[in-house]
C-alpha cells in the first residue's frame, strides 16, 4: 500500500451519542454528507464496545470506500488495525505518535490533536501526517476541552508550525458551523484548498438534511470572500 493522498477540505467526525443521533443510523448519514462532499470521515465513539466499534467501523469503511473518502478511528488503533482503514486520529492522552506508527506502519494516516504551540511542533517532529487544531469554539460536543483557543489561537499555532519549516496539514476543530466556517477559516489562515481545512460534528450529524449541511459546508468553504 501506499500512503495515500488526503484532501482535509472538510472533514467529518461522527457522534453516535442519542442526543444527536437520535433514531437515525449513522452509516447513512456518513453515506449522505459524502455524497454532499465530505472529504474525509472520522469514527469517534467514545462508548460502544471494541466488538460493537468493528462492526460499526466495518460498515463506515463500506460507505466511505465506495465514495473514495479515506475513514480514520479516532483513539482506537486496534480497531484501525481490525478492519485495514486508512489510519486513526489520536488526541494528546491517547497512544503516543510512534508506537502508533510502529504498530501502523509507514503508510497509514496519523492525526494529532494540538492546542498548544509546543503540541503541534513535537507532533511535527514525531511524523504526524496532519493535526486538528483546536478547540476553536466551546461546544456541547465535547465539554472536556482544556483549551478555547479560537481561530487567532490556531493561527498562532499554524505561524509557529511554519515557521520551524513543517508543511503539515491542518484543520480546525469545535464549535463550526454554516455559521462561522468563513471567519474561522480566514482568521486562522487555513485557507489552502485541500491542504487545510475544518472538522465538525453537529453542523453535518446533527443536522436533517446532512447531504445539503455538507454540501453547503463545502461551497462556503469554495466561495471564502478574498481579503482587502
Ligand atoms: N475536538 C475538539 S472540539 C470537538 C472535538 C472532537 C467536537 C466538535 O464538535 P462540533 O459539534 O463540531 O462543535
Ligand atoms: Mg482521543
Amino acid at each position: 500500500m501506499v500512503k495515500p493522498e488526503i484532501d482535509y477540505t472538510l472533514y467529518l467526525v461522527t457522534d453516535s451519542t442519542p442526543a444527536i443521533l437520535g433514531d437515525r443510523d449513522l452509516v447513512d448519514i456518513v453515506d449522505l454528507a459524502c455524497a454532499g462532499g465530505v472529504t474525509i470521515v472520522q469514527l469517534r465513539d467514545k462508548t460502544s464496545s471494541t466488538a460493537e466499534l468493528i462492526v460499526i467501523a466495518e460498515r463506515l469503511l463500506g460507505v466511505t470506500t465506495a465514495h473514495g473518502v479515506p475513514l480514520l478511528i479516532n483513539d482506537r488503533i486496534d480497531v484501525a488495525l481490525a478492519v485495514r482503514c486508512e489510519g486513526v486520529h489520536v488526541g494528546q492522552d491517547d497512544m503516543d505518535l510512534a508506537t502508533a506508527r510502529r504498530l501502523l506502519g509507514p503508510d497509514a494516516i496519523i492525526g494529532i490533536t494540538a492546542s498548544t504551540e509546543e503540541e503541534a511542533l513535537r507532533a511535527c517532529e514525531g511524523g504526524a501526517d496532519y493535526l486538528g487544531i483546536g478547540t476553536i469554539y466551546a461546544t456541547p460536543t465535547k465539554t472536556n476541552t482544556k483549551e478555547i483557543i479560537g481561530p487567532l489561537g490556531a493561527r498562532k499555532i499554524l505561524e509557529a508550525v511554519k515557521d520551524a519549516g513543517y508543511l503539515i496539514p491542518t484543520v480546525c476543530i469545535g464549535g463550526i458551523n454554516h455559521g462561522n466556517i468563513q471567519r474561522v477559516l480566514t482568521e486562522s489562515e487555513m485557507i489552502l484548498p485541500r491542504v487545510h481545512g475544518a472538522a465538525v460534528v453537529s453542523a453535518i450529524v446533527a443536522d436533517a438534511d446532512p447531504e445539503l449541511a455538507a454540501r453547503r459546508l463545502k461551497d462556503l468553504i469554495h466561495n471564502i470572500p478574498m481579503r482587502q
